[in-house]
């Protein structure tokens, strides 16, 4: 650590939340979290999860519950989700968003975040609160429960990526496009294990939102983190929320050392556009000039800010939407709309006859706005997996705000800089804020009072068994590279309201890859996935890793694992192995019998565990990277395990 001259943002923040380990790359190390997110689909399992602690109050400094992924109501599921959750909320001292007023990401920006301060959100795009200078992780919804009770949150130590901005960006291009030009660079699995920090001249010419967009979108590298420093920008955008106390100045020292440099000038960058099914799959738009589009969707917590609906009301006014073309809204959040609605520049996307829908995740997550068969959606978002969209064959192309409103006026694929003038974007002086849909908690003595309410949907998570001596099991599925979270455990209408209530969401395991999948496990009792590279990529729901579990998943083999879904399965007592020869990935096939013997002592004596194929008379190896903690909580069968028994000891 002292061989280090000056600092990084990043060391900084980790140095100063410390509680545990040394800081060096790959070593587990413990920080105190700040503050807490959730959201309504992975908040219901947390707050279960923290209940079950039997704590009377967080102990963080702000924690935060937020309703905007699921808020269809097509049954009484979801209702019942919301009022859990905000009865919830009160009764442990947690602030409430309600749902409307808008995307967890964008609202911590705009009224909770802090420069300089720990969060822990049990959402992927957590990282979004980099954009003002934040060590914002996602994690699982039972990290962000013991982070709530104040435990130490365990990471390993990341890699820190300086990235040096130079130049400006030219008209018509912007924040999405920075960030798809890394992911065309760096891939969705280049990123795992580091936090990128931004640094240069380039960085005073973007906006607080820009910064955002670059932050929230580091998750589709796969990266821990993204974070801005905390300068004269950030300044002027806490001020505009009248959060000018919240405010420090924050940045590396000039002669910090970092593990690794990356340089983007910033003139140089085009319009982009990543093409189906995965955020790495980039392209320039003018190589796509022409291509029909069917359908815009214009939102999510990665594009829907003050300065990017104002940049599309600005490119709509007195323009129409092609009329075969389907344009649909889901702004931000509420304060987005309101300052919209104030500036005057909803009725010009009113007028071009866009589809207005809530302040939510909408489209983003499936609810809603499928596309139809073969045709093609422009979507402002971050995640284009196939099937995410509802569609099973979908063709989502992830874009910015400008690319996309130029092909809903065209009707096709259009380079947005032959649309003329760029409006230019300034961000207002002071924000109106109505902070009315956020309820915050009664004061301690009264919390004890709140009646927590539970609709018959929610149910407590199962605890698995401690990892038994031995097991022998069958391959129950193998996939390939880069799986996402949507694979494992879809979203969706259908099944987002099924998420406290884990045995029925297990049907759905694996549905669109293998629709049989959960029927054979429970039938079979049990067995094991074999994945490829990037196992796990995307979301940061542990329904992934907590369904499979109660299906009898004993473990995953895979080539490499992403970082938030590894650690959801150790936090259930899902072994995540990798393979030592990456050849033995190819010769294990659906129906292969595996002998685990004698794992519980192979997992303390080394890093190596062996186990026998049986049906093929030869022996595997695997590798794993678990610390002592984790072996731990593997043997003891999760988290909530090991941490009752440390409680009894
Ligand atoms: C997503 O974008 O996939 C989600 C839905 O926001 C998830 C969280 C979830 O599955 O509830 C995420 O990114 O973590
Ligand atoms: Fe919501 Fe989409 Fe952002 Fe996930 S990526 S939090 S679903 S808007």
């Amino acid at each position: 650590m002292s061989k280090r001259k000056g600092k990084s943002l990043t060391w900084k923040i980790i140095e100063q939340h410390l509680v545990d380990g040394k800081m060096e790359p790959g070593q587990e190390i413990g920080i105190r979290i700040d503050q807490t997110l959730t959201q309504d689909a992975t908040g219901t399992m947390a707050y279960l999860h923290f209940e079950s602690m039997g704590l009377p109050s967080v102990k963080t400094k702000r924690s935060v519950s937020y309703v905007d992924h699921n808020t269809l109501q097509t049954g009484f599921m979801n209702a019942d989700d919301h009022i859990f959750l905000q009865t919830v909320a009160a009764r442990f001292g947690v602030y409430f968003s309600r749902p409307g007023n808008g995307i967890c990401h964008q609202v911590h920006l705009e009224r909770f975040g802090v420069p300089g301060m720990t969060l822990l959100g049990s959402d992927s795009h957590t990282p979004t609160g980099g954009g003002i200078g934040m060590l914002a992780i996602g994690a699982g919804g039972l990290d962000v429960a013991v982070a709530m009770g104040g435990a130490p949150f365990y990471l390993p130590m990341p890699k820190i990526v300086k990235v040096v901005l130079k130049g400006k960006l030219q008209p018509f291009v912007s924040a999405k496009d920075v960030i798809l030009e890394l992911l065309r660079r760096i891939s969705v699995k280049g990123g795992v294990g580091k936090i990128y920090e931004y640094s240069g001249p380039g960085v005073k010419t973007l906006s607080v939102p820009e910064r955002a967009t670059i932050t929230n979108m580091g998750t589709e590298l796969g990266a821990t983190s993204s974070i801005f420093p905390s300068d004269e920008v950030t300044r002027a955008f806490l001020k505009a929320q009248k959060r000018l106390k919240d405010w420090r100045p924050l940045s590396a020292d000039p002669d910090a050392e970092y593990d690794e440099v990356i340089e983007l000038d910033l003139s140089t960058i085009e319009p982009l556009v990543a093409q189906p099914s995965l955020p790495d799959n980039v392209i320039e738009v003018r190589k796509l000039k022409g291509l029909k589009v069917n359908q815009v969707c214009i939102g999510s917590c990665t594009n829907s800010s003050y300065r990017d609906l104002m940049m599309m009301a600005r490119l709509l006014k007195g323009k129409k939407i092609h009329p075969e073309v389907s344009c649909t809204l889901s702004p931000g959040s509420r304060q987005v709309l309101q300052n919209i609605e104030r500036a005057g520049a909803l009725r010009w996307i009113i007028d071009a006859g866009v589809r207005l829908l809530e302040c939510t995740c909408g489209p983003c997550i499936g609810m809603g706005q499928t596309p139809g068969t073969g045709s093609i959606s422009v979507r402002t978002f971050n995640r284009n997996f196939k099937g995410r969209s509802g569609l099973k064959d979908d063709r989502v192309y992830l874009a910015s705000v400008e690319t996309a409103v130029a092909a809903a006026i065209y009707g096709k694929f259009v380079d947005p800089r032959t649309l003329g003038k760029a409006p230019r974007i300034t961000m207002p002086q002071v924000f109106t804020i109505d902070d009315g849909m956020i309820i915050p908690p009664p004061p301690p003595r009264k919390r004890k009072k709140v009646k927590v309410i539970k609709g018959p949907n929610i149910k407590y998570a199962p605890v698995k068994e401690p990892l038994p001596e031995s097991f022998m099991v069958e391959v129950l599925l193998k996939v390939g590279d880069n799986i996402t979270t949507d694979h494992i455990m879809p979203a969706g209408a259908k099944i987002l309201p099924l998420r406290s209530n884990i045995p029925v969401i297990s049907e759905y395991v694996f549905s669109g890859v293998d629709p049989e999948f959960s029927k054979r496990a429970l039938q079979k009792g049990g067995g094991i996935i074999v994945g490829g590279e990037n196992y796990g990529q995307g979301s940061s729901r542990e329904h992934a890793a907590l369904a499979p579990m109660y299906l009898g998943i004993k473990a995953v083999l895979a080539r490499s694992f992403a970082r938030i879904h590894w650690q959801n399965l150790v936090n259930f007592g899902i072994l995540p192995l990798v393979f030592v020869d990456s050849a033995d990935y190819e010769q294990l096939k659906q129906g292969d019998i595996l002998d685990f013997s004698d794992v519980r002592r192979q997992l303390l004596e080394g890093d190596v565990i062996t186990a026998k194929v049986v049906t093929q008379n030869r022996t595997v190896q695997f590798q794993h990277s678990l610390s002592e903690r984790q072996k731990q909580i593997i043997l003891a069968g999760g988290l909530l395990n090991y941490t009752r028994q440390k409680a009894i000891k």
